[in-house]
């Protein structure tokens, strides 16, 4: 375990880098990257597996700083260690379109697994990826082929330890027994209000060994190399339990600041700088100087990670000639493909099919494709029930010791936690060989926002089987009714919000969900039984909407989705057989599907010359940008059978459509999608 001052000279380095940073870019976190600088230089430099030449080398281990904001850190490492990542890029730090964002974004910056910043989110991200590893590896490893093995690390602060989702996800990791995670927590008492003893005063240890947890104190973080390298031997050493490193640091190390919140968030002042180079060795007079012997320490363990994967490589190859069938699909899973022809397997409805629940045609769809996208992990808040998630011969994933599964099962029981389930979900997805879909109410995917919106931000495929959509779902009243949920996830940028009307429209959204390879998905589904619609198409729904009724000289087009399209279709006959009105339907399945047509496509659908109404009961927030006129539900539902309050139903829309038809008479109707000009997309 011999430390040396080339050691000490690295970790320095890292310090005086994060100081150079954000001092340069006058913004950014310089404090828990100059206090993790040790535990980071022993955990890269002596532990992890990863070949900075190919960032994306499955076996590598992986890293999350669930404390994103301390970024700096891992953008040094990244850069010292050989990624590409310049020291022009980290000049570029928090500029714009630079690859050192402000937070660490995986779509940015090789080398970073997860997108991290929105604190807690990381940590439940590490449990993902550790779940990701030990089911990757139950369903490839063989006798003799090791090929996934090792670990998942994540730092974390103060902050992540408080955020509720971390509790969740850490419960759920301790009960899944995941010995490969390991977490190690920035113990340095300072949030951004200063000292933790303001508002965190519990037993954390205690914590985590209740969630089953082994834990591990180091008491000179700042120090002691050895002990934090004792440490994490010791915590691969326990396989079946995740590790909780609690490394008490000093925030902030060598400024004049250290060890209070004046570092966490402020660049150093121009003395200080100079007083810490002076202090560390460095020529004051320089800035975002390396000394070359750390390139030399860091290249060699890069170098040693670089041949690691030639032999894993070699393993790989290997593998294949035994194991051909299991390669050819690891393989695939990692370009994002599914396999070939999968798409035959997805159901189609004919007129005279039966009125179905949505959720009901969702699980159908899970039932038929899961056997031939073996990369579906499932999974439910413990609502698998009544969310349909579950397909018959589904084995769960668990310990094989508690007897309910093994790591090899493709269904996890996440508990009532969805925040943390959302958050798991990125993890999985972003491994690399998973596709990850659950299941919870539509109203709770709301809990679980901060989740869904880093899945839209960092571009990761998952999808929500979001049942119970409406006050269709009646008598539990408004607490579960969505109002609002689809409006504010139609808002996220790349997320697509699904509401399918029927089976054909069901599988459709599936298709597009699965095959969307960098967008999450929420798929609406109702608890009512839905008929099937005539005219509705695998390939119409694919396009986020479509006319689903046509007809010559039309009066008005109603636009609807989901539960209420069969009703604007029965108001349609109504309007017809009483009134002599010429209605034409659209359904739109998907307005973020639909808004990425051609505008031609787009004007096709909802043309000039016709008055539009649109039908949803929820928010009409947000329909202005496709219809003239909008009939939702900008009040909260309501305790009881749907269909007696709301008037949602022929009549209903009738009676609203014949407005419309009145209001927009002799004045010149221009389709609500022709603007001015085009929003940035
Ligand atoms: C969900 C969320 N809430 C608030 C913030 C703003 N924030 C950034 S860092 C921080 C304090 C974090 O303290 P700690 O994790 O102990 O980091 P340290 O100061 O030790 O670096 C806060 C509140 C955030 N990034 N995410
Ligand atoms: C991690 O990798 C090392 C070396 O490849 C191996 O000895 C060890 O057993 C692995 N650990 C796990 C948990 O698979
Ligand atoms: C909290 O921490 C501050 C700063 O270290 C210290 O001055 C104060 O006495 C502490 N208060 C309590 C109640 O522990
Ligand atoms: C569903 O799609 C299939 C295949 O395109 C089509 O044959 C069928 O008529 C559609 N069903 C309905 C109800 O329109
Ligand atoms: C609460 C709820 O909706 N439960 C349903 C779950 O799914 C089963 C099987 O379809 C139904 O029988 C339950 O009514
Ligand atoms: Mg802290």
């Amino acid at each position: 375990m011999g430390y040396s001052e080339l050691d000490t000279k690295a970790i320095n380095t890292i310090r005086v880098l994060a100081a150079d940073a954000t001092f340069n870019s006058n913004s950014g976190h310089p404090g828990a990257p100059m206090g993790m600088a040790p535990v980071a230089h022993v955990l890269f430099n002596k532990f992890m597996k990863f070949n900075p030449k190919n960032p994306k080398w499955l076996n590598r281990d992986r890293f999350v700083l669930s404390n994103g904001h301390g970024c700096m850190l891992q953008y040094a490492l990244l850069h010292l260690f050989g990624y590409d990542l310049s020291i022009g890029d980290l000049k570029a730090f928090r500029t714009v379109d630079s690859k050192t964002p402000g937070h660490p974004e995986a779509h940015d910056t090789p080398g970073i697994e997860v997108t991290t910043g929105p604190l807690g989110q990381g940590i439940c991200n590490a449990v993902g990826l550790a779940i990701a590893q030990a089911h990757t590896a139950a369903t490839f490893n063989k006798p003799g082929f090791n090929l996934i093995d090792n670990y998942t690390y994540a730092f974390l602060g103060d902050g992540c330890l408080q955020e509720g989702v971390s509790s969740e996800a850490s419960s759920l990791a301790g009960h899944l027994q995941l010995g490969n995670l390991i977490a190690i927590w920035d113990d340095n008492h300072i949030t951004i209000d200063g000292n933790t003893n303001v508002s965190f005063t519990e037993d954390v240890v205690k914590r985590y060994e209740a969630y089953g947890w082994h834990v591990v104190v180091v008491e000179d973080g700042d120090n002691d190399l050895a002990g934090i390298e004792a440490a994490i031997k010791l915590a691969q050493s326990v396989t079946d339990k995740p590790t909780l490193v609690k490394l008490k640091t000093t925030i902030g190390f060598g400024s004049l600041n250290q060890g209070t919140h004046g570092v966490h968030g402020s660049p150093l002042k121009a003395d200080d700088i100079k007083q810490l180079k002076e202090r560390f060795g460095f020529n004051p007079d320089e800035s975002f100087a390396v000394p070359q012997e750390v390139y030399d320490l860091y290249g060699k363990h890069s170098s040693e990670g670089a041949a690691l994967e030639e032999e894993w490589n070699e393993l790989l190859a290997k593998y294949g000639e035994s194991f051909a069938k299991e390669h050819a699909d690891l393989v695939r899973r990692q370009t994002g493909d599914l396999p070939e022809g999968w798409e035959k397997s997805l159901p189609v409805y004919t007129t005279s099919d039966p009125a179905i629940a949505s959720r009901k045609l969702s699980e159908t769809v899970l039932s038929k494709v899961e056997s031939v996208i073996p990369e579906l992990l499932g999974g439910s808040a413990d609502l698998t029930g009544s969310n349909l998630t579950r397909w018959k011969a589904a084995v769960d994933f668990q310990p094989e010791n508690t007897g309910l599964g093994d790591y090899s099962g493709r269904y996890i029981r996440y508990g009532v936690r969805e925040h943390a389930m959302g958050a798991i979900m990125n993890g999985l997805s972003a491994y690399g060989t998973i596709l990850p879909y659950s299941g919870t109410f539509l109203n709770f995917v709301s809990y679980a926002a901060g989740a869904v919106r880093l899945s839209a931000l960092s571009q990761i495929r998952n999808i929500w089987v979001a049942t119970h959509d409406s006050i269709g779902l009646g008598e539990d009243g408004p607490t579960h009714q969505p109002i609002e949920t689809l409006a504010h996830f139609r808002a996220l940028p790349n997320c697509m919000v699904w509401r399918p009307a029927d089976g054909n429209e069901t599988s459709g959204a599936y298709y597009i969900a699965l095959t969307s390879k960098h967008t999450p998905s929420i798929i609406a589904l109702s608890r009512q039984n839905l008929p099937q619609l005539e005219g509705s198409t695998i390939e119409k729904a694919a396009k986020g909407g479509y006319v689903l009724h046509e007809v010559e000289g039309a009066d008005i087009t109603l636009v609807s989705t989901g539960s209420e399209v069969s009703i604007a279709v029965d108001a349609a006959k109504l309007l017809d057989e009483k009134h002599n009105i010429k209605v034409r339907i659209v359904s739109m399945p998907c307005c973020e599907v639909f808004d990425q047509q051609s505008k031609e496509y787009r004007l096709s659908v909802l043309p000039d010359g016709i008055p539009s109404l649109s039908i949803e009961v929820m928010t009409t927030l947000g329909w202005e940008r496709y219809t003239h006129e909008q009939f939702g539900l900008n009040r909260f539902g309501a305790s009881g059978p749907y269909k007696d309050k709301f008037e949602f139903t022929a009549e209903g829309i009738a009676k609203r459509a014949l407005a419309t038809i009145e209001f927009w008479k002799g004045i010149p109707v221009r389709s609500a999608l022709n603007r001015a000009f085009e929003q940035i997309q």
